[in-house]
């Protein structure tokens, strides 16, 4: 699926963009599902541990922001992330043996869906080495327009920074005292079906969706299997095991050295990235949360 080319321009910006890993049946097929699970979520008045809402959401008018690790929630997106196609390239920046440890689906729904601070997804979930990343399957379109990842070339190579404020785990930086120059970040588009690659270190974010077309990316978050969570050592062994997507699994943590700074005490508000990131004094992206605001956008 991919060249030394690509691997190369990956291994320099910290990520990569590669398009058709699935069909159009694949894409339909998934979006029907997420369709079937945005519709169960009429009636929810609070974030729960499938779904993540946005600050204008209603129980008459469900606006779901994000749906938390998909593939214990539907057996379709367990399986499409063991496709082919995908293993292939992620086998050429990660190795063969790969690990499944996190996804979301982020639906950044056209006129409102929310923005996502920077933030170095490192600075979350540090592993005993970073060959590890994050997969942006669209099952829109991303364009120019509707919100489309950002990426800062090159930052997964630098520091990790900051994501505390007041000495508490708040999952951004502050704009105003990291040094990357956040203009110069690669706008990430593709059409559904495309996916991302995105490494752990890369300094990444969105824009709240203002465009009329809807945004949802899937991510799945893929290790290599000698690459272990630093937080997360009380698992069975039979868990860790069925989130093997490709080769085997190790007893053999690879151990390199890298910047590291762990998400604790935890954030103030816990769930997603998006609560956590209520924290944030400043933000760098403009926001609308006023209800009646936004769902002017909408209608
Ligand atoms: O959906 C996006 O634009 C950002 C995704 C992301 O970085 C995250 O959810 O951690």
């Amino acid at each position: 699926m991919i060249d030394d080319q690509e691997v190369s321009f990956y291994n320099d910006n910290g990520y990569l963009v590669v398009d058709e890993i699935y069909s159009a049946e694949e894409v339909a097929k998934m979006r029907a599902v997420v369709d079937e699970l945005v519709d169960k979520a009429s009636g929810l008045t609070d974030h729960d541990s499938v779904y993540d809402l946005e600050p204008s959401h209603t129980a008459e008018r469900p606006r779901v922001r994000r749906i938390k690790e998909m593939y214990n929630v539907h057996p379709l997106f367990r399986e499409m992330a063991e496709h082919p196609k995908l293993i292939s390239v992620m086998t050429k920046l990660l190795g063969p043996n790969l690990i499944l440890h996190g996804g979301k689906i982020n639906i950044k729904a056209a006129s409102y869906g929310s923005p996502v601070e920077w933030h170095q997804d490192w600075a979350f979930y540090p592993h005993t080495n970073d060959d590890v990343l994050a997969v942006g399957v669209m099952l829109d379109d991303m364009t120019e327009e509707n919100g489309p990842l950002l990426i800062a070339p090159g930052s997964h190579k630098g520091p990790t920074f900051d994501h505390h404020v007041d000495g508490v785990f708040a999952g951004a930086v502050d704009p105003e005292g990291c040094p990357i120059d956040f203009s110069k970040a690669g706008r990430v588009t593709g059409k559904a079906g495309a996916c991302s690659f995105h490494h752990v270190r890369a300094m990444h974010g969105s824009e709240q969706n203002r465009s009329g077309k809807d945004r949802m990316l899937m991510l799945y978050q893929v290790a290599a299997a000698d690459a272990w969570d630093l937080r997360r050592f009380n698992e069975t062994w039979e868990e860790r095991e069925s989130r093997v997507i490709a080769g085997t699994s190790t007893l053999e943590p690879r151990l390199v050295q890298t910047p590291i700074r762990l998400p604790y005490p935890p954030a103030r508000h816990e769930g997603s990235i998006y609560e956590n990131q209520r924290a944030m004094k400043r933000r760098f992206f403009d926001f609308d949360t006023n209800p009646e605001k936004v769902a002017e956008f909408a209608d």
